[in-house]
């Protein structure tokens, strides 16, 4: 019997989190930016920046995802992503936009037969998404997939909140998921 793939939200650092693969909220140009990113690249040093160059010379387009290598993360690789700026969209293109950003990302660790997985909150700091409304587009994008085919390969994915705040966000919106929020 192939076992289910686990869902889970935490509070945390994406940075340190021991999975195959971190997410990065990234632009389109793939150079760095601030908020995840920002975090990303540091942690993972100079390699990340020099694979995104290498690997993504015209960058990568909204809702599309790619690799590169985690330099000095915990963890294998990165698979960076370009949610939506929430403002240059209508809601419903805007969460369309979303979901492809977490369904490629997902194909491409499906793709590299990776197993673990972390995504921070894409498109919900500097690109304004509101919160809600983005953790319910990312949860009904990443349970669908994880119910398909290609999402059985998977282990587990892991929603990595960067406050108290969002990961409560996440336990109101699927408490049969993450437990209710206190
Ligand atoms: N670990 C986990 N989550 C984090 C971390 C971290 N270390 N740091 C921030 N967050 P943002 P966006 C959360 O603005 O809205 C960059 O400059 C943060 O609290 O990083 O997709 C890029 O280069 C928020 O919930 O990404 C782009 O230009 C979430 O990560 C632009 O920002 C996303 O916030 C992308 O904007």
């Amino acid at each position: 019997m192939v076992p289910m793939p686990q869902l889970t939200a935490v509070r945390g650092d994406i940075t340190t989190q021991q999975v195959d693969a971190i997410v990065n909220a990234a632009n389109s140009a793939m150079r760095g930016g601030g908020g995840v990113d920002g975090a990303i690249h540091r942690a993972g040093g100079p390699a990340v920046l020099e694979d995104c160059i290498a690997r993504f010379p015209r960058g990568l387009a909204t809702g599309d995802a790619g690799w590169t290598t985690a330099g000095d993360l915990p963890s294998r690789w990165v698979i960076h992503t370009v949610g939506p700026v929430y403002s240059e969209h209508s809601p419903s293109e805007a969460r369309r936009l979303l979901q492809s950003a977490y369904r490629h990302s997902l194909l491409e660790a499906v793709r590299h037969q990776l197993r673990t997985v972390a995504f921070p909150s894409i498109s919900t700091g500097v690109y304004g998404y509101p919160k809600e409304d983005a953790t319910k587009a990312a949860l009904e994008e990443v349970t669908t997939f994880l119910a398909s085919e290609a999402g059985s390969a998977l282990q587990l994915v892991v929603f990595c909140c960067f406050s108290e705040h969002d990961l409560a966000v996440y336990q109101r919106t699927a408490p049969i998921f993450f437990g209710a929020a206190l």
